[in-house]
Parts: structure tokens; C-alpha cells; sequence
């Protein structure tokens, strides 16, 4: 084989996702490369795959509008402007703080939502409640860049329903000039001389999890006894806790008013920004690593369109711009090289395997949620 030959096998397997970033440059330096060089190798075949992306839409087919109802603060500041102008479709854009209340509106119908971006076990939830359009791949051709461990989860193997978005792990943010000592377990938010300082997610399945990983148990149980344990520290907690609160508590922790937080990794990440004391910690006991994905739903009104949504989100520069504003990671292959690499070399954002080992995925815990409810519902009464 040439070494051109060898060049373009070696580019082809690292976009394919079968090779990390460093091996990829170990190999092409092999190869005689410069950084420079192989560097300028992956941005042509960027261009060249948007052109071939932008020339594959068929822009007769486009709609005027489309909705989309995404988690607040996380898309970058680019990215809807840009999509507008490139195919000339308004964005109506709205935001939710939670899976349950997300899913609550949907079911109340007639949103008129096009994509929406449930986390994975949402996404099993809301196959099962027969509320989401199989998607058409042959119009999402960026999906080739998923990576490989993430194209079958078991919630929707082979990707028909959902195309992961961006994906991080539910641990707690703290300040460090508060908190002193070696913290790197949940026991701190249970904590009595920090009464008052502490919040909880306002989510149900992650109020629990705090409880349910700090006790060692799986925070997908369905035993009642152990729910009704996780139910009882809850409780004990309560008056310890600031409040439940989910996205909004960033600007408590980033001006001192709160001093641990139960809070997606990207969002301590984006706080952290405005305040150097804080720490994002993934508890010893383990904690959530979730996927959340872009789904279209059955009764979207703008269906292709909302398609050409999902594969722009998928263009390396567009999920890295993502990545890069909100701190959260990506799941495209492709998108990795445009990563900073602060992030990428951060395992509070992109945790070692070892880690991931101690995490979970939320998966639906079917009729067993009717006690997950009640027991959120009184500590939400107390
Ligand atoms: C983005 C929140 C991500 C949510 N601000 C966790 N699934």
C-alpha cells in the first residue's frame, strides 16, 4: 500500500470512531506527518463533508418554522442564528428543566413540538407511550459519526428513535473555600453543618439517585424497601436543603448563596466560569452518566425539516460549539478533534473508564414509578 494509500485508511478509520485522537496523531506522525499536516487532513475532510451535507437537503422540502423544546442552557450562542440563515427556517425555540415535566407537556398534546431531547430512559418511556417518529437516517447521514459504544443503547439499539446530543454524568458542584476536607462523597449534602447551604435537584429520579447511591443501592431499584429507606434520609434532609432546585441554581452558587449542589456536570462546569472556588465532584458511591438525545416527535408538524435540524446538530463544528459553550460531552467522534482540550482532558467532564464503572444510566422503572412518585410528591409537600 502507498503511504497516501495508508494516509487516507488511517483518516477513514479515525472518522469512522475506531481510533482516539492521540493514537490517530501517534499514527499519522508514523506516517511522516507533521501535527500541522494532519491536522490540515482533518479539516478538509470536514469541508468537504459539510459541502456534501449542505448539497444533500433538499430545500423544497423545508418548512418556514420548526420547534424545538430542549433542557435550558444547552445549545452555544451560534447555533440556532446560523441554522436560520444557512436553509432560511425559523427556530422557535423553548426550554425545560426536567424529563418528567417535559414529558408531562407532551402528553397534554398539542404542543406543536418538532424535536424534543429526552434523556435515555425518557426516550424508552416515550417509545413506549408510542409518542416519538422513527427517524429516516438516510437524511441524518452525520449519525456515521456517533461513537461506537453509544449507537445501541439498549433503551433504542441502532438508533431508530433517538440520536444522542451530548452526554455527562450527575454528580454535585461545591465550593472548595466553604467545604473543606477531602470531599468526594454524596455524605456531605447530608451534612447538618451545612444546613441551609445545600440544594437537591428539583427532579424526581434525581432527588432519589442522591439518596439510593449514597445507601450503595442501584438508583434504578424497584424495591420497596429500599425506596422507602431512600425515602426516610430524604426526609431527614429536607431541612437541611436550601431547596430543590435544577438549572436556576447556578447563579446561587456562583455567588456564594449556596455551597453544594446535586447538578449536571456541564452546569457546575458553565458556574465554575464565574467562580473559581467551585469543584465538580462524581461521588465515590457513583452516580447518574446519562445520554440526552434528539427524538422528533409523531406528531411533529415539520418532520424533514426537523431531520435537517438533527443532522446540522451533528456536524462536528456545530456539536463541538456545543460541547465547547456548555461544558457538557459530545458523542460524536467526529466532533472530538474540535474540542478544547481543557475539556477534553478534564475527567470531571470525560471520565475514565474506571469511573464511568461507578455510574449508572437511568432506565425505566416501569410500574415501580408510581412509588418513585408518591415518595417525591410528599417530600416535595413537607
Ligand atoms: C443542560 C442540562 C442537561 C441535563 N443544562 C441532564 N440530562
Amino acid at each position: 500500500m502507498s503511504r497516501n494509500d495508508k494516509i487516507d485508511q488511517l483518516v477513514e478509520t479515525f472518522f469512522s470512531g475506531r481510533l482516539t485522537r492521540r493514537n490517530f496523531f501517534k499514527q499519522a506522525t508514523a506516517l511522516g506527518l507533521s501535527t500541522a499536516g494532519a491536522l490540515a487532513i482533518v479539516e478538509s475532510v470536514f469541508n468537504n463533508t459539510r459541502e456534501a451535507y449542505a448539497a444533500q437537503v433538499d430545500r423544497s422540502k423545508l418548512s418556514k418554522e420548526l420547534n424545538v423544546y430542549n433542557w435550558s442552557d444547552y445549545i452555544d450562542e451560534a447555533t440556532i442564528p446560523a441554522f436560520e440563515k444557512e436553509f432560511g427556517v425559523k427556530v422557535n425555540y423553548d426550554t425545560f428543566e426536567d424529563n418528567e415535566s417535559m414529558l408531562a407537556k407532551v402528553q397534554s398534546g398539542a404542543t406543536g413540538y418538532d424535536v424534543v431531547y429526552p434523556t435515555g430512559y425518557m426516550v424508552e418511556i416515550m417509545m413506549k407511550e408510542k409518542l416519538l417518529a422513527p427517524l429516516n437516517h438516510d437524511n441524518i447521514p452525520n449519525i456515521s459519526g456517533v461513537n461506537r459504544a453509544l449507537r445501541n443503547p439498549p433503551y433504542d439499539p441502532g438508533m431508530k428513535y433517538s440520536i444522542p446530543y451530548q452526554w455527562g454524568t450527575t454528580g454535585f458542584g461545591y465550593n472548595s473555600e466553604k467545604v473543606k476536607g477531602n470531599v468526594n462523597s454524596w455524605s456531605v449534602l447530608f451534612d447538618p453543618q451545612y444546613k441551609g447551604k445545600i440544594t437537591i435537584l428539583d427532579d424526581m429520579r434525581g432527588a432519589l439517585c442522591v439518596a439510593l447511591k449514597y445507601m450503595g443501592y442501584s438508583l434504578n431499584t424497584t424495591d420497596k424497601n429500599e425506596l422507602m429507606e431512600a425515602k426516610q434520609l430524604l426526609m431527614e434532609q429536607k431541612p437541611l436543603l436550601k431547596a430543590y432546585m435544577s438549572a436556576p441554581v447556578k447563579s446561587l452558587l456562583i455567588s456564594n448563596e449556596v455551597w453544594i449542589s446535586e447538578l449536571w456536570s456541564g452546569d457546575v462546569y458553565m458556574a465554575m466560569e464565574e467562580n473559581e472556588a467551585l469543584v465538580y465532584c462524581i461521588p465515590k458511591e457513583g452516580c447518574e452518566v446519562w445520554t440526552d438525545n434528539m427524538c422528533i416527535l409523531k406528531s411533529a408538524p415539520h418532520r424533514y425539516t426537523a431531520e435537517v435540524w438533527i443532522n446540522y446538530n451533528m456536524r462536528p463544528e456545530v456539536s463541538a460549539a456545543v460541547s465547547n459553550y456548555v461544558w457538557y460531552a459530545t458523542p460524536l467522534d467526529t466532533a472530538k478533534p474540535l474540542i478544547n482540550k481543557e475539556a477534553l482532558n478534564d475527567p470531571g467532564i470525560y471520565p475514565p473508564q474506571e469511573v464511568l464503572d461507578r455510574c449508572e444510566f437511568l432506565v425505566d422503572i416501569g410500574e415501580a414509578t408510581r412509588i418513585y412518585d408518591r415518595i417525591w410528591t410528599e417530600l416535595k409537600a413537607m
